[in-house]
């Protein structure tokens, strides 16, 4: 076996999990290089302290041309693409960019690794919101699909090139079905990083409500640290194989509000309004994952809890508002 370095190339490194594979596989000892377009947030917050470390090249999921420059810049063993336009919400208002770039992305990146050379292993961020409108529960690998969002649709186009480019060409491609995972680094948009920095604000006495669309909504929800380590697991896999991820325990976003609510000793109802504007065309109700396979395959189980999840997520925002003052 040889012993030569391995090198990554992650695209969407600025974002949540992109930034966490970058940690995990520095040190796994991979040389690391992050995709990045022109229009990065510039000050590249959750990749800072790691600027040393890694070494950014110039891309855009839109642009075929600069997926090949950069993968023959890069000449990468593993290429991770988890690169997307990844808010659900604002799917419906650009569904065809949504489209472009999380569905044709793909296959942008799938070409240019046929192209540049058809070694390198590909990894496909899939979503457990393919599973829409739930068909069975728990979902598995073999679940059936019913997207709920241009978002979803989008990946699921992404999940099947993914499975096509492996049976037509002989790719190593594989995609990790991952249900809902967060951290300190997701964006603030998506609800569980709404919930506990404006819980964070509240409790400061800088904000006085917490507005929120559909509290019913139920998610498997997981930590972003655990889950980069399950992308990494199934690329040194013999065969391509697709998994789902995710950690069995479903909540609804009233609890996941009552628990950070409750943890920063404040009760929700006080301060949370529902606002009609944040509700969706569509939802996806009911999420809850059967990771029996990768637990089984891969020995993978998620290290977080749901409570901890949601206990870290509020020290890290109260430490965040804190040091804003
Ligand atoms: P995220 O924080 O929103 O990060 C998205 C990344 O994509 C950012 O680095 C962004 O770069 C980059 N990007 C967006 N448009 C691009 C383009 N046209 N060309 C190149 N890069 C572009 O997402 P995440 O939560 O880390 O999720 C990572 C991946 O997993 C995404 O594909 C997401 O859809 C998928 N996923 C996420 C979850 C979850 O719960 N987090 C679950 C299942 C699947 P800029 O800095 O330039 O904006
Ligand atoms: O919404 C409800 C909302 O935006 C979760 C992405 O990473 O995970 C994520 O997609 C739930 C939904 O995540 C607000 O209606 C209520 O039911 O945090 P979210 P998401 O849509 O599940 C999947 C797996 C991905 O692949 C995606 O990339 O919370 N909700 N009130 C709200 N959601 C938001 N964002 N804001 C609210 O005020």
């Amino acid at each position: 076996m040889s012993n030569k370095r391995k090198t990554a190339l992650i695209t969407g490194i600025t974002g949540q999990d992109g930034s966490y594979l970058a940690d995990f596989l520095l040190a796994k000892n991979y040389a690391v290089y992050g995709l990045e377009r022109r229009s990065s947030q510039k000050d590249r917050q959750n990749i800072q302290h790691i600027m040393g470390k890694i070494k950014m090249v110039s891309g855009d999921l839109l642009d075929e041309a600069s997926l090949v420059h950069a993968i023959r810049e890069a000449k990468p063993d593993e290429i991770y693409n988890l690169a997307a336009q990844s808010f659900v919400g604002e799917s419906w208002k650009q569904p065809v960019y949504t489209g472009e770039v999380t569905g044709l992305g793909a296959v942008r990146v799938l070409e240019a690794v046929r192209q540049v050379d058809p070694k390198i292993k590909f990894y496909q961020a899939s979503s457990s919101e393919m599973f829409g409108a739930v068909r069975e529960t728990p979902q598995t690998e073999t679940t059936p699909f019913y997207p709920r969002s241009p978002y979803g649709v989008a990946k699921l186009y992404a999940h099947w090139i993914t499975v096509n480019y492996r049976e037509s060409y002989g790719l190593f491609a594989v995609s990790g079905i991952l249900f809902n995972h967060e951290s300190p680094r997701r964006g603030l948009e998506f609800v569980t990083r709404k919930i506990t920095y404006t819980a964070a604000l509240i409790k400061q006495r800088r904000a006085k409500e917490l507005r929120l669309g559909n509290l019913d909504a139920s998610r498997d929800w997981g930590f972003a640290g655990d889950y980069v380590e399950a992308m990494w697991l199934m690329m040194q896999e013999k065969k391509p194989r697709d998994f789902v991820i995710g950690t069995g325990e479903t909540h609804t976003v009233r609890e996941f509000v009552e628990e950070v609510f409750l943890y920063l000793g404040l009760d929700y109802k006080k301060y949370v309004k529902i606002d009609k504007k944040l509700l969706r065309p569509a939802e996806v109700n009911y999420l809850k994952a059967d990771a029996s396979h990768v637990q089984r395959e891969l020995g993978w189980k998620p290290k977080t809890d749901y409570k901890a999840l949601a206990r870290l997520m509020a020290d890290a925002d109260m430490a965040a508002v804190a040091h804003e003052r």
